[in-house]
This record gives C-alpha cells, sequence and structure tokens, in this order.
C-alpha cells in the first residue's frame, strides 16, 4: 500500500486571498494559476498495519507537521481506514530559495495517500480532497493554467483552464531573500477579510479580472497574461497593506526588482512582475523575451539567483518511492 506522487508548485496570476470557512478552505474568489515546472515536490505514502502512528519526513529531516496528519485523518475517513503511514517528501528545489511549498506538498501528498489506500478518486475529487489540504493546492492538480472556483465544498474544484504548451509563457523566479514570511497565508487571509477597507472593492473588481484573464489564456497571449498578474498583483497587495495590522509581504529587495521589471519594459522587454505572500518576486514574461530578462534580472545586487520556469504538468503518479 505504497505509492509516490510529484507535483508543480502554482503562482496565482488571478489570487487567492481570503476564505468564506477556515476549516473546508473555502475561497472567497475564484482564482487563477499557473504551475512552475521546476518547483515541485515528491512524496511517498505508505499505508502499513505494521506503524504504529504516522510518521512524517520532508527533505530527509522528521517534521512534526499536524497538518499532514490531519490530510492523512481525511484520507482515512474516506478509505473508512484506521491505517498509519510513513510519509517521506522530497522538494525538487533548494529549500533556500524560500518558497512555501504548500501548493506542491498537499497536491503530491493527496494523490500519494488516496493511491496508496487504494481510493480510486476522479482529478475533480483529487482538487477537492488537495484543497482541504491548502487552497492553492488544489490548482496543482490538473496543471497547466487552471482555475480554482469559489463556493461550497461540492463547488469548490479545480479545473484546467489551458494546457502548459498553449502559452508562451516563461516564469523567472526571482529569489532575493530566504527567510520565511512572518505571517502565514491562513492567519494572513484573515486578518485582511476581516481589516481590509480595500477587501470589499477587490471582490467587486474581481469578476472582470478573471474574465480578461480566461480570455488572454484563450487566445494564448502570453504578454496579456503577464500583465493581467500584474495588475492583480497589485491590487491583492493593496487589501494587505491596509489590512490592520498591515500586511507588508515586501522587502526593499521585492521593490528594487519591481522597479527594474517597469524598467525592463521601457527597453522593449515585455516582463511584469507578480509577488504572492512572500518577498520573492516571480517575473512573468513571453518565452522568446525570457534569457534576456533573466541575464538582466541577475545582473541586480539585490537578486540571489534566478531559476526559469514553463509552465508545468499535472500531479501524477511516478517512480521509484522515495522509500
Ligand atoms: C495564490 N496565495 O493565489 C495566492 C497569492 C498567496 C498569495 O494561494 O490557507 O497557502 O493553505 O489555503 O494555499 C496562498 O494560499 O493558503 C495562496 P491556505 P495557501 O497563489
Amino acid at each position: 500500500m505504497k505509492a509516490t506522487a510529484r507535483a508543480c508548485a502554482n503562482q496565482g496570476l488571478i489570487k487567492y486571498w481570503g476564505k468564506t470557512e477556515e476549516s473546508g478552505r473555502l475561497p472567497s474568489n475564484d482564482s487563477i494559476s499557473v504551475c512552475l515546472d521546476r518547483l515541485t515536490t515528491t512524496t511517498t505514502v505508505e499505508f502499513s498495519p505494521e506503524y504504529a502512528h504516522d510518521t512524517v519526513r520532508i527533505n530527509g529531516a522528521p517534521a512534526g507537521d499536524h497538518r499532514v496528519t490531519r490530510h492523512l485523518d481525511l484520507v482515512r475517513a474516506m478509505a473508512k481506514s484506521t491505517l498509519k503511514a510513513r510519509v517521506d517528501s522530497q522538494n525538487g528545489f533548494p529549500a533556500a530559495v524560500g518558497f512555501a511549498s504548500s501548493a506542491s506538498g498537499f497536491a503530491a501528498l493527496s494523490l500519494a495517500a488516496a493511491s496508496a489506500i487504494g481510493l480510486n478518486l476522479s482529478q475533480v475529487e483529487l482538487t477537492r480532497l488537495a484543497r482541504r489540504g491548502s487552497g492553492s493546492a488544489s490548482r496543482s492538480i490538473p496543471g497547466g493554467f487552471s482555475e480554482l472556483k469559489a463556493g461550497n465544498d461540492e463547488e469548490a474544484v479545480a479545473i484546467q483552464l489551458a494546457s502548459p504548451e498553449s502559452v508562451d509563457l516563461r516564469t523567472v523566479v526571482v529569489v532575493v531573500g530566504e527567510a520565511p514570511k512572518k505571517t502565514p497565508s491562513s492567519e494572513g487571509m484573515r486578518i485582511t477579510t476581516e481589516t481590509s477597507p480595500m477587501f470589499r472593492a477587490r471582490l467587486e473588481y474581481l469578476p472582470k479580472a478573471l474574465d480578461d484573464m480566461r480570455a488572454a489564456l484563450r487566445s494564448g497571449d502570453p504578454a496579456e497574461v503577464a500583465r493581467l498578474a500584474e495588475v492583480d498583483t497589485l491590487n491583492m497587495h493593496a487589501t494587505m497593506l491596509t489590512s490592520q495590522p498591515s500586511l507588508i509581504y515586501w522587502t526593499a529587495e521585492t521593490v528594487a526588482v519591481m522597479h527594474d521589471v517597469r524598467a525592463m519594459r521601457e527597453d522593449g522587454i515585455p516582463a511584469y512582475f507578480s509577488i504572492d505572500a512572500g518577498q520573492n518576486p516571480f517575473v512573468n514574461v513571453p518565452a522568446p523575451h525570457a534569457e534576456a530578462a533573466r541575464r538582466r534580472l541577475e545582473q541586480l545586487p539585490v537578486v540571489r539567483s534566478t531559476f526559469l520556469c514553463a509552465p508545468g504538468g499535472p500531479t501524477e503518479l511516478v517512480d521509484p518511492p522515495l522509500f
């Protein structure tokens, strides 16, 4: 009863920030993202009567991660099983890049655990399970460019909107710092929804932003996808900045990259920034300009390293197992 799955992390293009219900991780708004092919997590899960309790190792180190155990409880309840599990999870990118891996982590865990315990879930059912581990994980299941719907537990599922190959977009992942964010996403979302006077305005703005992004994906226009993601980044961060207490995920280095990306555009490179809940920006750019954008970013003194990513595929079962 062992299975191994690999999932990509994803970048919010029209971002998810706010829940209508905490325990089921029901998002306040539809969100759209792109999977990042070089930011992957591989996870092996084995259920066995020989295990007296769950054990979890992440990147080789024991992890007392209650979120993982709670997720295993969901899978056991679905399968009507009481078997305990061993979970080993390995990120395919250096921990030092400072990216939270909850999206790729819970996507890989969901598929590996469901398969190991013998549940035969459809892709949509898997997106529902992954969402209950971490909202953004749901979007990593179908891969490519995907959308997580808002709504109740039945409705809040993810679907692929466009295949990885259908939009010629590249993402430069720009590492400017390695410290973990001070306010985790779940807590940050709660603070924003309860206190930001901009949050209601964001909910009013979102339907058109989502429609524009869906149209840009349908027409396969990478520069427009990148531009709309920058617009949405600033909108989401406006709600964070105006929360009480204020959530400022940017550092001076983040802002330096934002300004350089704007200067790049004046120099003819159609690059746009996108920032999730952290200090490290993404720079989205049509594929033919990706190397030029990356070279320029690497010359900035604030930039520690970069990863050039293409759109990634769906979460899949893989071999060999990690143990
Ligand atoms: C996104 N983020 O759309 C946005 C942009 C962060 C900013 O999805 O509480 O870590 O586990 O459901 O999935 C972060 O949300 O939050 C996120 P939980 P998650 O990518």
